[in-house]
């Protein structure tokens, strides 16, 4: 060490970083990681995390904060709210989506975004963007220059009214994300099936929220996964299917990357801890707090999802946390109603509850080495985004965001969490394992029992050209 003070040293810890497992102390001077190794000079504080393993802090590269969505509803949690809870639960990067209404300027969107995240965040963040109108202008002049400034990825549709883009629109984007290095996400449902199946349920009286699941059956994620792929195929640029939620996409995207197409793939939680009977097994609207897209489906492909996360199959795991509170007229009661599914706001809080229940399931639970735990939730992500080596590791000169895991018996309570959610899909699960101390550029800012960051301490991040290729699985 050059004689640089450190202001925090964590003693003896078990460090797992996607590719290590050895023992060391950590050494953090000015919110980065100094020194790594055995004997560290004392520092101002320390901790010791004998015992313990110390993972990267989490990265979630898919989340919903704040996004403007058409009244009634309202997303629960703003960027105050939403970084608590990823802090409490092991997350210190969040990577939440600047959207652009139809008929708007993306980068009208992008500044409307950064006023909302301003002086709020309590961890670092970065935004995709979600383009949901082409324009000549979008393409030509709003995209490549927001790419340059650091927006590297977006998010397109194939389904919502309100989002969705043509098979020659979706071309259009990715001729953009090719030309300037992009990385393009794509929700994959079939917009007119969803559509048609909606029409005929409801016209039956089948309106309760487990009909949701029965209007996008596997099939219709199938084939929308097929078509990206094809599309991308023809632009020749790599693509990341979003939010896979079992089998039938799983093999298309195996099929892809067999052909040595550069199919990238994210899941969630949801697809490895829900299925479709958490929307209800009769018509009792309570299963509205499971209604996401696409729906959970069921233990066979569960175990689909499993494999893929330990095969290498997928890329990175995301929350997909689209926060509405149940009994809220802005969110899964719209105006206060039971509706009929098709007004379900999709989406379920998850930022808080990922990391634990990955790392309680997967890794103690003996589905996935702790590298591999490391590499979904933070390395790989901070690559796919442009985000690495400063965050998504734990390396000298990285920034020292760091979770110090304690094994033990947990018992999740929406009642623990910080989100503003009025309840979590995970209600009463549980779990072996939570974060004893999340660290956020050297700050403790989850100290086991209470949240002890700022707003406004998380700094926004651009990121640089994505830099992640899939690599061939068996
Ligand atoms: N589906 C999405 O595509 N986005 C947010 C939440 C959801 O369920
Ligand atoms: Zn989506
Ligand atoms: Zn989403």
């Amino acid at each position: 060490m050059s004689g640089a003070a450190l202001d925090l040293v964590i003693r003896n810890a078990r460090v797992a970083t996607a590719a290590d497992v050895f023992t060391a102390d950590i050494g953090i001077a000015g919110g980065r990681i100094a020194l790594l190794g055995g004997g560290l000079p004392a520092g101002a504080a320390e901790l010791d995390a004998a015992g313990r393993t110390v993972t990267p802090g989490g990265v979630d590269s898919h989340c919903h904060l704040d996004q403007p969505i058409p009244a009634p509803m309202r997303m629960a949690d703003d960027f105050e709210t939403g970084t608590r809870s990823a802090a409490c639960g092991g997350t210190t990067t969040v990577i939440p989506f600047a959207a652009q209404a139809k008929g708007e300027s993306l980068v009208a969107a992008v500044e409307d975004y950064h006023r909302r995240a301003a002086g709020r965040a309590a961890v670092d963040y970065a935004f995709h963007l979600i383009v949901s109108d082409p324009t000549p202008r979008v393409l030509a002049d709003e995209l490549p220059g927001l790419i340059r400034d650091g927006y590297t990825s977006f998010k397109i549709y194939l389904t919502y009214d309100d989002l969705k883009l043509t098979d020659g629109q979706v071309l259009d984007v990715l001729a953009v994300a090719r030309a300037h290095g992009a990385m393009t996400m794509v929700h994959a449902e079939n917009a007119d099936c969803i559509a048609w199946l909606t029409k005929r349920l409801v016209e039956a009286g089948q309106t309760a929220p487990r009909f949701h699941a029965a209007s996008r059956p596997m099939v219709v994620e199938r084939e929308a996964t097929h078509r990206a792929i094809a599309l991308s195929e023809l632009v020749d640029v790599p693509i990341l299917i979003v939010h896979v939620s079992g089998g039938e996409a799983v093999e298309q995207i195996r099929w892809a990357r067999d052909r040595g197409l550069s199919i990238l793939a994210e899941t969630c939680p949801q697809y490895l801890f829900l299925t479709a009977d958490d929307l209800g097994l009769d018509d009792d609207y309570a299963g509205a707090r499971c209604v996401c897209s696409p729906p959970p489906r069921d233990a066979a492909n569960q175990e689909v999802i499993w494999r893929g996360l330990a095969d290498g199959l997928f890329t990175v795991f995301s929350s997909d946390h689209a926060p509405f509170s149940y009994d809220d007229p802005a969110g899964k009661k719209p105006g206060g109603n039971e509706v009929s599914f098709e007004h379900i706001p999709n989406g379920i809080p998850g930022l808080e509850t990922r990391l634990p229940l990955l790392y309680s399931e997967g890794v103690l639970g003996g589905r996935l080495t702790v590298n591999r735990f490391v590499e979904l939730t933070a390395t790989n992500p901070a690559k796919l985004y442009g985000l690495y080596p400063r965050k998504g590791t734990i390396a000298i000169g990285a920034d020292a965001d760091l979770v110090i895991w304690e094994e033990r018996d947990v018992h999740v309570q929406n009642a623990n969490l910080h989100h503003a959610v009025d309840y979590t899909p995970y209600e009463g699960r549980r779990l072996k394992a939570w974060p004893a101390k999340t660290i956020s550029r050297g700050k403790v800012v989850w100290d086991g029992k209470t949240f002890t960051g700022r707003p406004g301490d998380g700094e926004f991040i651009a990121c640089s050209a994505p830099s992640l290729l899939p690599r061939r699985v068996p």
